[in-house]
């Protein structure tokens, strides 16, 4: 049985098969992140690691992705220097979840994936873009500077001089341009949300464990030296890859009627 957070500007539909769609639900307002939807994803993010959810597709209603920190309440809440840091410390609390939480989060991508939107799906662990999908970190332009992780993920994706020039001028990558940069992995003709759905269903048939170690190993071994890297790895794949719940799989191998791995699959 997985319970999960009643929430107000996310939706969330639990499937058969344990993938959970959390759907951003602010339409008109361009699915802007406010300070309660940060609660939100805190929230939601912090809850998901234990609560049996095999795969997430982080999704949005209407015809964009995300426009980002939402600039109108943050205009009228005239924040202070202190307010704003804390206010930013939530979102990295959200993305951190998400980032090293063990739990495969597939971002279905459409229109706009701007600034703070960008900061959140470059926190997601696989991103589809569809034809309508742009990228841009418009902070530069708007007077502001990137506050949600941007000048890790987003320069870990694209390398830091691409985000330094995106910041700088403006520059917005769609398309193929987009998918060569580093900013999504699938660029897909028809819908982002169909093509993350299949992506997150297969994830969720990899035993929960291994995508545990996927979704938060890799992550935290990029922070650490290689000689640390390669002995954290060591552990883990000592807890990993003797999981009863492996068994059965390794024995179909040898026994040769599991999957063998093929161009095309
Ligand atoms: C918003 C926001 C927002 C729209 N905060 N309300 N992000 C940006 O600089 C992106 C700002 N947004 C845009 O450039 C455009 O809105 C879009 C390209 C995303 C969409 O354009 P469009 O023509 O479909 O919509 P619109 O007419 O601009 O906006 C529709 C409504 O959404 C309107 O509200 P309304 O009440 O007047 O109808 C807009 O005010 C509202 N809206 N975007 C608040 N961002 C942790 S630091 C992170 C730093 C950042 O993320 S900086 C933000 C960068």
């Amino acid at each position: 049985m997985i319970t999960l957070p009643t929430l107000t500007n996310i939706t969330l539909d639990l499937h058969a098969d344990g993938v959970l769609v959390a759907r951003l639900n602010r339409p008109a307002k361009r699915n802007a992140i406010n300070a309660e939807t940060v609660e939100e994803l805190v929230t939601l993010f912090s809850t998901l690691p234990r609560s049996g959810v095999r795969a997430v597709v982080l999704a949005a209603a209407g015809d964009h992705f995300c426009a980002g920190l939402d600039l109108v309440e943050h205009h009228i809440a005239d924040r202070s220097a202190a307010d704003f840091m804390h206010l930013c410390l939530r979102w990295h609390e959200a993305f951190n979840k998400m980032e090293y939480g063990g739990v495969p989060i597939i971002a279905a991508l459409q229109g706009a994936v701007v600034g703070g939107g960008l900061e959140l799906a470059a926190a997601a662990h696989v991103r589809v873009a569809d034809a309508s999908t742009y990228f841009a970190l418009p902070e530069g332009q708007r007077g502001l500077f990137t506050g949600g992780g941007a000048t890790i993920r987003v320069a870990g994706l694209v390398g830091k001089a691409r985000m330094i020039d995106m910041m700088l001028t403006g520059r917005v990558y769609k398309g193929q341009e987009a998918v060569d940069v580093g900013l999504a992995q699938y660029l897909v003709t028809g819908s982002s949300f169909d093509a993350a759905l299949a992506l997150a269903q297969k994830a969720a048939q990899n035993l929960p464990l291994t995508n545990f170690a996927i979704c938060s190993a890799i992550s935290h071994m990029g922070n650490m030296s290689g000689f640390d890297a390669s002995y954290a790895e060591a552990v883990v794949a000592g807890v990993v890859n003797t999981q009863p719940a492996a068994r059965e799989r390794l024995d179909a191998f040898a026994k040769g009627t599991a999957a063998r791995v093929r161009p095309g699959d």
